[in-house]
């Protein structure tokens, strides 16, 4: 008998040389699991993953190799997950990024990333410094120190973000913690963030390593295929329902199920409705795409989903935006089927639960009900509300000239700028946002032309997403533009991504709309009774409050200043000209912005929908009490969608 080869490698040597050694694999194609690590260094990650991160680059440029895990350097912590999210959702979660953070606060940075992970349900994985696992110099700088409980840190704080975490205080630990992360990360019902923490003292821990923790290593991501007998049921839900409606998710995108869903729609001619990740599910202008569903949707899906008898979500998550609260589905009676690969999303709103991959569900779907088709009087209704919507986006995207005429000069309509920007991009560019009032514009508006071509974070919905997240994008896909479109506010939130585009020569078409202030919160307070109250940035005025007048605050002199080449339109064809330079500039030469100031006052067309924000149930103000009424009134339309849904057979 021999003793196992060993390798003698640090704690961080290790995780660095594990992680370059993991790949995915799906559909017989292979991709490398990690692409790198991003990371800012602190005393915390200086000495330990940063010295393993170091070997290994420059043992790859002496071997005139690629690095096993090449090392990009963000600037701030929470923007880094968000990039390593950019890059893994557009490459439909089969690649990620590790990240890399210092101790205490560069740790805690990361949290918002977590959360927004773990909720989009897009992998990746975070490495936050832990303080000493010793423990002998406590307390040490940036340690929490709780005096009833000893050995939490701020890191425990991950654990209800992350769909795995493990703190490594033992060398013996790390494999365990390795392949536990590996395995979550690419599970599709599982994924989100995974999180190890690696106490600082622990990363420079020198180990004897069994070899074979360093062998390649593939991961399959699977598609589940779906139980036959379900699909009969859901079938039999289908050819008997007389006005049903697909309702297309992210799920749809992650599993490339969107041929399988068009082959689907076309046989059955069931319309297919949109969420904001299911977006693009369908190109523009698919005679079954009825477009945005819900509190930012399009007329058509949602005079649709009112009167649904049957509706087959795919790939949902069934999110409040989706079901404008509950009241987007309104038929008395109305059935749910629910076509997911995590069970816990198949449950909802008590349907039919189809467990399986998007595609393989989709597929065994259309195969079972084969020759049925929706009656032409549906279809055609489908088409006419379709032709109706369509319609008033071309008005939104070129308003009137009592609209035009009415801006203060300099100044454009938001519908102006999505409907230039979609108009003058490549087919495969893809749109990027985050939150603000452009989220749920482009959910209705845009006009999508190829599956990756929108990518809107609207699980979080988190101001500052859209400059890291198109970094991401960026640095997973170099043969098309991605646009970030960014408002004042939720520039202001995180500028600082566009420095490390600078850094590694990455272009991002940035469109910075400029309305002075949180136009989509200040509509949605005015709604609400609370007249817009702290939402413009203004000067404090002699009245003591917020009203004083627009700040001198010039977002194109701070992005010029970050090393981005800028450009300020102030005129449609300003705009049209911009986006033409932006669209020439070369792939490596950095971020474009494109400043545009907008007036708030034009607004989308009404999605005619609901969404549920509480308002104050007593006071004083005659706003609030008005909005109260409303508000009552319009929850009263709230459904709960509790109804067992059986099949036939088993139905009692
Ligand atoms: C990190 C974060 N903080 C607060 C919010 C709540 N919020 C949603 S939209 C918004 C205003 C966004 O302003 P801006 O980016 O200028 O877009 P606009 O609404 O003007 O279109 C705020 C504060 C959020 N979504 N994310
Ligand atoms: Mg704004």
């Amino acid at each position: 008998m021999t003793a196992p080869e060993t390798v003698r490698l640090t704690v961080a040597q290790a995780v660095v040389r594990f992680l370059a050694q993991q790949w995915t694999e799906r559909d017989g194609e292979r991709r490398r699991l990690f692409a790198g690590c991003l990371g800012i260094f602190g005393h915390g990650n200086v000495a330990g993953v940063g010295q393993a991160l170091l070997e290994d680059e420059l043992r790859a440029a002496e071997a005139g190799e690629e690095p096993g895990l090449r090392y990009v350097l963000g600037r701030n912590e929470q923007a880094m997950v968000h990039t390593a999210v950019g890059y893994a959702k557009h490459r439909d979660r089969l690649t990620t990024w590790a990240v890399t953070a210092s101790v205490g606060p560069g740790s805690t940075n990361m949290l918002t990333g977590a959360a927004l992970a773990t909720i989009n349900r897009i992998p990746v994985l975070l490495l936050p410094s832990g303080t000493f696992a010793t423990r002998v110099a406590a307390p040490v700088l940036q340690e929490l120190e709780l005096p009833y409980a000893a050995d939490v840190s701020v890191n425990d704080a991950f654990r209800p973000l992350s769909r795995f975490y493990d703190q490594v205080d033992r060398p013996e630990q790390l494999p365990a913690a390795l392949l536990g992360a590996c395995r979550v990360l690419t599970d599709p019902a599982e994924t989100g963030a995974a999180t190890i923490s690696l106490p600082q003292d622990v990363q420079a821990e020198a180990f004897d390593w069994p070899v074979e923790l360093f062998a390649e290593r593939v991961w399959h991501v699977a598609r589940p295929p779906a139980e036959p007998s379900r699909v009969a049921d859901v079938a039999d839900a289908l050819r008997s329902a007389q006005r049903p409606l697909v309702v297309a998710g992210g799920g749809v995108h992650y599993s490339g199920a969107e041929a399988a869903l068009a082959a689907f729609a076309e046989a059955t001619g069931v319309p297919v409705a949109e969420t904001q990740a299911g977006k693009g599910a369908l190109p523009h202008g698919h005679p079954q795409l009825v477009g945005a569903v819900g509190s930012t949707g399009t007329t058509a899906a949602n005079a649709l989903a009112a009167q649904a008898d049957l509706v087959i979500g795919v790939g949902t998550r069934w999110s409040d935006f989706t079901t404008a609260s509950r009241t987007a589905f309104a038929r008395n009676g109305v059935r749910f089927v629910s076509l997911n690969v995590a069970a816990f999303d198949a449950g909802k709103h008590s349907g039919i639960p189809l467990v399986a991959d998007a595609r393989s569900g989709l597929e065994a779907l259309t195969e079972a009900v084969a020759g049925h088709r929706v009656d032409d009087a549906y279809a055609d209704e489908v088409a006419g509300l379709w032709r109706a919507w369509d319609a008033q986006v071309d008005a939104t995207y070129d308003p009137p000239a009592e609209v035009t005429d009415a801006l203060a000069p300099g100044l454009l309509t938001q519908g102006q700028v999505l409907g230039v920007v979609n108009e003058h991009t490549d087919p495969r560019d893809v749109v990027l946002c985050a939150a603000g009032s452009m989220p749920g514009d482009l959910h209705k508006l845009w006009r999508v032309r190829d599956r990756k071509g929108y990518h809107v974070e609207y699980g979080y919905s988190c101001m500052g997403y859209e400059i890291p997240g198109a970094l991401g994008v960026a640095l997973a896909d170099d043969t098309r533009d991605v646009v970030a479109m960014v408002g004042d506010g939720g520039y202001l939130m995180m500028p600082t991504e566009l420095v490390v585009a600078v850094q590694e020569r990455v272009k991002l078409v940035v469109v910075l709309v400029q309305n002075h202030g949180f136009h989509s919160i200040g509509s949605l307070s005015e709604g609400l009774g609370s007249q817009r109250f702290g939402t413009s940035y203004e000067y404090r005025g002699a009245d003591g409050r917020l009203d004083g007048g627009h700040l001198p605050v010039d977002l194109a002199a701070n992005a010029r200043s970050l090393g981005a080449h800028v450009i300020e339109v102030h005129s449609r064809d300003e705009l049209v000209a911009a986006l033409a330079q932006a669209k020439a500039a070369p792939r490596d030469g950095g971020p474009v912005v494109i400043h545009v100031e907008t007036d708030p006052r034009v607004h989308a067309p009404s999605s005619e929908s609901w969404w549920d924000v509480p308002v104050a149930q007593v006071s004083s103000l005659a706003s609030t009490q008005g909005a109260s009424t409303a508000y009552r009134e319009a929850k009263a339309a709230q459904r709960h969608h509790l109804a067992p849904t059986l099949p036939k057979e088993t139905a009692r």
